[in-house]
């Protein structure tokens, strides 16, 4: 049994409240979703719950529960209905892959991400970049594991990995072999929420598994014993670890499609280049073409790589299109047409 601070309740959530006669309801959180219903945990254990008509119906897809929201639900014993979805305070979305322009949410109200890479499918920086940017998007922090070092590393594998330690504070671990893992642990705490994102394979549940100290813990144990037979659908899972902390499993998150930007503390994901962006002459330097920036400088000197620099271009022009797309295509396609004509102008390949 948990209480609601323990599944990541907050003052902030007691505001939301204010506005709905919740006498007789009953506060839970989403742990799944399923085709028809969701598992819903509470103060007193978890329940299958479904949609009230209204919401079903009158919802569009992004405000239907998602794993993590907290939802109000009347409690008929076996089943619950759920009436009202609070609002997020944060979530995690992506753009759906292909040339939709939609927005795909993958969990709510969450505190950080676990990225985990591995050496067995190898590390990818353009990867874990495009990531942290669109963790920016979404006002999330993130937490680095590079999994799987129990295994052989290369040469080159492991200047990637020394890169992702020393810019992104990444963490080496192994799930298998018990590195580094009372570290994570340290990471994590009471009340707090961590979804847990990166390719199939690379060791997401191993590690939450381990976290837990229990290897009869199989996920997949979890979710036969809490779905009782429902069909899931998604293996989106939160689940509250012995030791404190909310964690969400979700299967393969392999490539994050940017959405726009909302991050207005002007910083980008790319934390060598924000250092560097600082000190650009203009406050709203594109980094194209402006005199006196010293993003470019350090890209023609080559303090930071080509490959980084374009990865960061192309990132924002992804970020402009979404924008340019979603809202005011004409608006916005004025200024994204600008930074690439300066960007060909520059000299830079336009990839
Ligand atoms: N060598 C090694 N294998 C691991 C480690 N962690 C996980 N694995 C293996 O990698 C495979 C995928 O792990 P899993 O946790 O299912 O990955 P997920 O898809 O990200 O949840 C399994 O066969 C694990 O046993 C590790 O630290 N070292
Ligand atoms: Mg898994
Ligand atoms: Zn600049």
């Amino acid at each position: 049994m948990n209480t609601l601070q323990q599944l990541g309740w907050s003052a902030n959530f007691d505001s939301s409240l204010n506005d709905i006669d919740h006498e007789n309801m009953t506060i839970g959180r989403v742990s799944t979703v399923n085709k028809s219903n969701c598992i819903v945990i509470h103060e007193s254990g978890s329940k299958i719950c479904e949609l009230a008509g209204n919401l079903l119906f009158g919802m569009e897809e992004y405000e239907k529960p998602k794993t993590g929201d907290w939802v109000l639900f009347l409690d008929y014993g076996d089943l619950g209905i759920i009436s009202h979805v609070l609002p997020r305070q944060t979530y995690l979305s992506r753009k759906k892959a292909g040339k939709e322009v939609a927005e795909q949410i993958i969990a709510t109200n969450i505190d950080y991400a676990i990225v985990v890479q591995c050496l067995e499918i190898g590390l990818n920086l353009r990867r874990l970049e495009r990531t942290l940017v669109q963790l920016q998007n979404c006002n999330i922090e993130a937490i680095i594991l590079i999994n799987k070092i129990d295994l052989a590393i290369t040469t080159e594998q492991r200047e990637v990995m020394n890169f992702m330690e020393n810019t992104y504070g990444a963490i080496p671990v192994s799930a298998n072999q018990n590195i580094n893992l009372k570290l994570i642990q340290s990471k994590i705490h009471t009340g707090k929420s961590y979804v847990f994102i990166g390719a199939s394979g690379v060791g997401k549940s191993s590690i939450i598994n381990a976290l837990e100290g229990s290897s009869k813990l199989k996920t997949g144990e979890i979710s036969q014993a809490t779905n009782k037979g429902a069909h899931t659908t998604t293996s989106r899972e939160l689940y509250v670890l012995n030791s404190g902390g909310i964690v969400i499993d979700t299967p393969g998150t392999r490539e994050f499609g940017l959405t726009s930007a909302s991050s207005e503390s002007g910083s980008s994901g790319f934390r060598g280049i924000d250092e560097l962006a600082k000190e650009c002459k203009f406050h709203n330097c594109t980094h194209t073409n402006e005199k006196g920036c010293k993003v470019l400088k350090a890209a023609k000197s080559g303090d930071i790589s080509e490959a980084e620099y374009d990865n960061f271009m192309r990132l924002n022009r992804e970020m402009e299109h979404y924008a340019s797309s979603s809202k005011d295509r004409k608006q916005k396609g004025k200024h994204l047409s600008k930074i690439i004509k300066n960007m060909k102008k520059s000299g830079y390949k336009n990839r």
